[in-house]
């Protein structure tokens, strides 16, 4: 097929300067002598977006005339980050608007800066989404993200005085060209209210739905261009609104704030993101979004996605709904209402297509983390639902104890309706049930979710549990973050490599060739240099492109454990204020750190402050002469991201065994070039295994150990009694070293690691200093350390999302891509 000529911007310089000019004229209303960074931003992505639309409306065409089984993506979260860079990438349009940008005197990099990300997610969860939506994109897999459209995204994050302090993310405030509202498609959804019995015209007793209010959700399209393919798929996210906007009766009694009260109740719904990402608050406001986007989800592909004429009997052959966490998972009782209630299906024929269409991606391990509605909450807020919960549930376990006669403890700990501490809905359990699959995201997650968290339900399903182990999209992180080693890869093996990582393993002979290594070398301090700069401009940040860089970028955490981190810093200080170390014997080394605290997490936000106070302290001690440095740059996003992981040489994954499902963090590192000091953890078990032992420094307990010691009865106190080292780094924080003689404001911190240390950071800790002193040793063989690097590159192709969405094809969507419409 071919596109219509009318539509298809012209790719030469010209065209381009052209077309920009009319954006800016007819799109801005300013001419070039007028017009602000922004306006040349704003029409710069909607002329780049032209490039990218006429592939769109073929997709749509296509699809809808092929009906091949497709997925949706239910997630609450996708952490996009910037989008034009990727779509000047898909569109292949890079030079002629760099070309023709030039000729008019405007610098590309000023615009890309103009761009504010969506940052409509919280971390590794969010941006696994993201990475799915690109490869499912790439793989031409006829597919849809849904979610929702965050008035406010994750709030970004300042320093004052070293603590965090919040600010709302305006993301939207200057303009969004990347997105296209929908009003006319609205979707209604209703909330609240009560239930009613009634007898059908069958003589059949039913149940139906008496709302209590509602909203409309509003959705907004945005383009997911393939790489180079010719398919652009849709990511369609939602927006409350109220039903009527405001009250013209009321306003006109004139009280203004009330006739307007509606739509402010309605438009919280979809106002900001929760920056919470381990502890369920329990938050009505959380349930409503929940339910909002998915509610608008389903119905949108039933009524508009699906042709009018469709047997929704056949609907396992058209799609499966996969469930990004617990988030969606209020989809499985929706569409048996749907079906149930609104089309007058009886319960069984609902049940069997109902329990093909999902499946479920649990993406944790810390048992705090898992979602439960108490039934108080959720029979207010969706009555009809909890009644059709409370149904699956009694049908459940009476086939459970069919199964295990006489076994009523294993009934009550496989209800998914939990008893204590308050009656209340176990989220994953639901998805369990109900779900085709359950899939953990990472070998030793799945490993864990089935013999562990879910253990009775993958006694009971043996069949249901999988593995897909996450990966990254290679354009976003590698081609577009990393051009000058996508140059030099690329030169190396060809240019296949951004749609098949594995051919990265072409590039293991070079790590032999010392011109290679050389290069190598080259491009990484390149990219340290960009980093220099950036922080320099961006934060007032000094650091050297000569130092080692060692990063450790994630969510704060405790069980993440940056506290172990910094109790090295703090070790390395001691050796040097202390005189065991002479500081010229001292490898030059900036710790760099990322975290955001969710806002209500105590603990996170005092490891915040004290990573900027020992940062204080050691980047101003003239002791140390600047060869040790830290550097936190406030408000770690994707976009600093993509500067920071192509600059670093050391990757932190220091978890404490068994507690990160996977992350991906770890491979976007290893991808880049970086070594990673690591435990055996999530996906870094996986990462260890492809690049080898020697190009990985390992430390600390493993999962059983760890599972051992805590069943012993964990003391942390003990091993500061047995180690001067840590005693003294401990001690130095006790004693107010980096708080100006206070010892009261980090207490808490100490206290917890001496009493409870929950996540064994005193058990790991001689452990991560001799991995660190491995580090060092490695370091000053400056060539040997860019031969690992080198391999850790050409080892790690295996974590691309394209495998991980190949994976998904195979093992539980059963679905196939489609040849692409045209190219
Ligand atoms: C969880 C919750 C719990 C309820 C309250 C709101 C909320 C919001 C987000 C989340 C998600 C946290 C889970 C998460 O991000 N998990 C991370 O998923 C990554 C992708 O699979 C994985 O690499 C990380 O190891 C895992 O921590």
């Amino acid at each position: 097929e071919s596109l219509d000529p009318i539509t298809v911007p012209d790719r030469t310089v010209e065209g381009f300067v052209q077309e920009f000019l009319r954006e800016l004229h007819f799109g801005q209303g300013v001419d070039m002598s007028r017009a602000s960074t922004n306006d040349k931003y704003l029409a710069l992505a909607r002329t780049v977006r032209h490039h990218l639309m006429s592939r769109w409306m073929q997709t749509l065409r296509h699809q809808g005339q092929v009906q091949a089984k497709s997925v949706a993506y239910l997630s609450a979260e996708f952490l996009l980050g910037r989008q034009l860079d990727n779509a000047l990438l898909a569109a292949d349009i890079d030079g002629i608007v760099t070309e023709g940008l030039t000729s008019l005197g405007i610098d590309l990099d000023d615009l890309r800066q103009a761009e504010q990300e969506p940052g409509l997610g919280n971390g590794g969860l969010g941006r696994l989404a993201a990475c799915f939506i690109d490869s499912l994109a790439t793989l031409s897999v006829p597919s849809i993200g849904y979610g929702i459209r965050y008035e406010y995204g994750i709030f970004r994050q300042t320093f004052v005085d070293g603590w965090q302090v919040e600010q709302p993310d305006t993301w939207l405030e200057l303009g969004s060209p990347w997105e296209f509202p929908h009003p006319e498609a609205a979707v209604k959804v209703n909330f609240g209210g009560s239930t009613e019995t009634y007898i059908d015209d069958d003589g059949n007793a039913r149940s139906r739905w008496l709302p209590g209010w509602s909203v409309i959700g509003v959705p907004y399209n945005y383009m997911v261009p393939g790489y180079r393919n010719g398919r652009v798929n849709t990511l369609r996210l939602w927006s409350a609104r109220a039903e009527k906007s405001f009250d013209l009766q009321i306003f006109n009694s004139g009280d203004y704030a009330d006739a307007v009260r509606a739509q402010t109740f309605a438009e919280n719904i979809s106002k900001v993101l929760y920056p919470e990402d381990s502890t369920p608050q329990g938050k009505e406001l959380r349930l409503q979004q929940q339910y909002f986007f998915v509610a608008c989800s389903l119905a949108d592909f039933l009524d508009n996605v699906l042709p009018g004429d469709f047997d929704l009997t056949k609907l396992p052959d058209r799609i499966v709904f996969q469930l990004n966490d617990t988030h969606p998972v209020i989809a499985i009782p929706e569409l048996m209402r749907l079906l149930v209630d609104d089309r007058g299906w009886s319960w069984e024929d609902a049940w069997a297509v109902t329990q093909q269409v999902f499946a479920y991606t649990c993406h944790t391990l810390l048992p705090e983390a898992l979602e439960v509605w108490s039934v108080d909450l959720l029979g207010r807020l969706l009555p009809r639902h909890l009644e059709i919960i409370y149904r699956i549930n009694d049908e459940f376990l009476a086939q459970v104890r069919k199964a295990y006669p006489d076994d009523e403890l294993r009934v009550r700990r496989m209800s998914i309706i939990a008893e204590f501490p308050e009656r209340a809905v176990r989220m994953a359990f639901l998805a369990t049930v109900a779900g085709a699959k359950v899939n953990g995201v990472a070998e030793l997650h799945s490993q864990l979710l089935r013999d562990k968290v879910l253990n009775d339900f993958s006694a009971y399903f043996p069949d249901k549990f999988t593995n897909v182990t996450n990966g990254v999209t290679p354009r976003r992180f590698v081609r577009m973050s990393n051009p000058a080693l996508s140059g030099l890869i690329t030169e190396a093996i060809g240019e296949g490599w951004v749609t098949d990582l594995g051919r990265l393993r072409e590039l293991e002979p070079l790590a032999d060739d010392a011109e290679f290594r050389r290069r190598f070398a080259e491009i990484k301090r390149g990219n340290k240099t960009r980093l220099v700069d950036l922080l320099a401009a961006r934060d007032g940040i000094e650091i050297s492109p000569d130092a080692m860089l060692d990063v450790m970028v994630k969510r704060l955490h405790e069980y993440k454990r940056q506290m172990l981190k910094l109790l090295h810093v703090i070790t390395l200080y001691d050796r040097v204020t202390s005189g065991e170390l002479p500081i010229d014997q001292v490898t030059p080394r900036t710790f760099a750190f990322g975290a955001k605290a969710a806002p209500g997490y105590k603990m996170a936000k005092q490891i915040i402050g004290l990573i900027n106070a020992v940062g204080r302290t050691i980047n101003t001690d003239p002791a140390l002469e600047r060869r040790l440095r830290v550097a936190f740059p406030a408000n770690y996003n994707v976009t600093l991201a993509e500067t920071l992981v192509p600059a670093a040489d050391l990757s932190e994954q220091i978890s404490l065994a068994g507690k990160e499902a996977s992350g991906t963090g770890n491979m976007k590192f290893a991808l880049n070039g970086a070594l990673t000091i690591g435990t055996d953890d999530g996906a870094n078990v996986e990462i260890r295994q492809l690049v080898g032992d020697d190009h990985f420094f390992l430390f600390g307990l493993t999962e059983p150990e760890v599972a051992d010691i805590v069943d012993a009865g964990y003391r942390p106190s003990t091993y500061y009694a047995a180690n001067p080292t840590l005693r003294r780094a401990l001690d130095h924080i006790a004693h107010g070293t980096f708080s100006g003689g206070d010892q009261r404001v980090f207490e808490p911190v100490v206290s917890n690691l001496l009493h409870e240390d929950r996540f064994l950071v005193l058990a790991d800790f001689q452990s991560y200093i001799d991995a660190q002193d491995r580090v060092e040793k490695a370091y000053a063989d400056q060539d040997g350390w860019t031969r690992s690097a080198v391999l850790n590159v050409a080892r790690s192709g295996f974590f691309s999302s394209d495998r991980s969405i190949k994976d998904y094809l195979d093992r539980i969507w059963h679905a196939e891509p489609v040849a692409p419409p045209f190219v």
